[in-house]
């Protein structure tokens, strides 16, 4: 049965359904691409969009996901002490490769490779939380529970 949903959004619903919490992908007609995007279309506040920020790690040159609150702006140095490595900007291509999507669809889950995953604390002070899932239309909605769960993120603070 077709679901309806776009290739990589599909994608993400597959991932999703592995971890056996009912979330469910939802696709706007509106552009869910920015924080504030998303927040329109769906009729939340942007503090309960959770963004999927990635960094290269300045010396290993891995991946870092930072899941934030869409209300926040993450203070690279405050980071700096959770990831044990100062953090360099990633670029499109970087996030492409490392995520297997595009910026502005980027889910917390689903990678391309595991990423070590870092989730803002102020996520956790909303009961429902909306999260990218592969296109710059799609969202889920989860707790911060759950976002922990799936991501096996560390809770830090970001800013
Ligand atoms: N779908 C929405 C809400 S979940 C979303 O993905 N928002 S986001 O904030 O997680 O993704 C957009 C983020 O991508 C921006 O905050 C910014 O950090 C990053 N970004 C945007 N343009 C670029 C770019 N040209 N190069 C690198 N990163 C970028």
């Amino acid at each position: 049965m077709s679901s309806g949903l776009t290739k990589s959004a599909e994608r993400v619903q597959a991932v999703l359904n592995e971890f056996g919490f009912e979330l469910n992908v939802i696709e706007f007609p509106d552009s869910t691409r920015t924080a504030l995007e998303a927040a329109n279309a769906i009729g939340c506040t942007v503090g309960q969009i959770a963004k999927s920020l990635v960094f290269k790690g300045k010396s290993s040159q891995k991946p870092i996901l930072i899941i934030a609150s869409g209300a926040n702006r993450v203070n690279e140095k405050l980071v700096k002490q959770y990831v044990g490595e100062k953090l360099e900007k990633a670029d499109a291509e970087f996030v492409l490769e490392h995520t297997g999507f595009a910026i502005g669809g980027v889910p917390p889950v689903g990678h391309t490779k595991p990423i070590a995953t870092f989730i803002d604390e102020d996520l956790t002070q909303h009961s429902e939380i909306w999260a990218a899932a592969g296109t710059p239309h799609a969202v889920f909605k989860l707790t911060p529970e759950i976002l922990i769960e799936i991501t096996k993120g560390s809770v830090i603070k970001v800013k």
